[in-house]
């Protein structure tokens, strides 16, 4: 007669072993599973949309006190900062120390003050793609709307002439083309969200898929 325990625990030990998070790497700075590259890869949807300065317009609505919209000029007569940040995608290569400007998230949602009941954004962009976020995950001093790569105007393949970059989640809740920033109540899932991306994208915690690893 099988040894049932022993094949059950056999199967379980291999189905933990598929499931188990990456080893990390030598350099600290890598997340789990992910590679480093130095060339800044391109990854999309490939709907180029064409957005152009001239024609670019931010809107920044939903449950706030001041719904407001930004074109470049005005945009740009916000307080700026530069910001050195890794950036980590989920089909795993990270790239270290990118360095971008931009306006502070937060210097946005100050002035449209959101809610008391204004939870999640969802974050919009010119090719229809969106994400979404909790609202304090916008807050953190390291999320800036980009309009500058290593000293350059953010190239359109990286989503010039804005996008939105945070650090601390995989690259896809980074909308390139941005256009718009919506406040809600309850959290909406984005684009990759309904199609089985975790929704919170912790690369640390290795949060690719919302059913694991496997
Ligand atoms: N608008 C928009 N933003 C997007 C995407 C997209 O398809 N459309 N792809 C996301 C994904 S999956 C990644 S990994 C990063 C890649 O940014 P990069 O092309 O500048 O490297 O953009 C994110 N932002
Ligand atoms: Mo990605």
């Amino acid at each position: 007669m099988p040894n049932w325990v022993k094949m059950i625990e056999a199967k379980v030990a291999l189905a933990k072993r598929g499931a188990k998070p990456s080893r990390a790497g030598d350099n600290p700075r890598i997340p789990p599973g992910q590679k480093e590259v130095h060339d800044f890869p391109i990854l999309d949807l490939g709907l180029e949309p064409e957005v152009s300065p001239s024609s670019w317009n931010l809107r920044v609505f939903g449950l706030v006190e001041q719904e407001l919209d930004y074109n470049w000029k005005t945009f740009n007569e916000l307080p700026q900062v530069d910001l050195t940040t890794d950036f980590h995608c989920v089909t795993r290569w990270s790239q270290l120390d990118m360095n971008w400007r931009g306006v502070p998230a937060r210097e946005i949602i100050m002035r449209v003050r959101p809610l008391e009941k204004a939870a999640f954004v969802t974050l919009h962009s010119a090719d229809e793609y969106t994400t979404n976020l909790p609202l304090e995950a916008l807050l953190d001093d390291d999320v800036i709307l980009a309009h500058s790569v290593f000293g350059k105007p953010l190239p359109p393949e990286h989503g010039g002439p804005v996008r939105l970059v945070v650090p601390k989640r995989y690259a896809w809740k980074s909308a390139k083309w941005l256009t718009g920033i919506e406040f809600h109540e309850e959290d909406r899932p984005g684009f990759w969200e309904v199609r089985g991306y975790h929704n919170e994208a912790d690369p640390w915690k290795e949060e690719r898929f919302s059913h694991g690893n496997l």
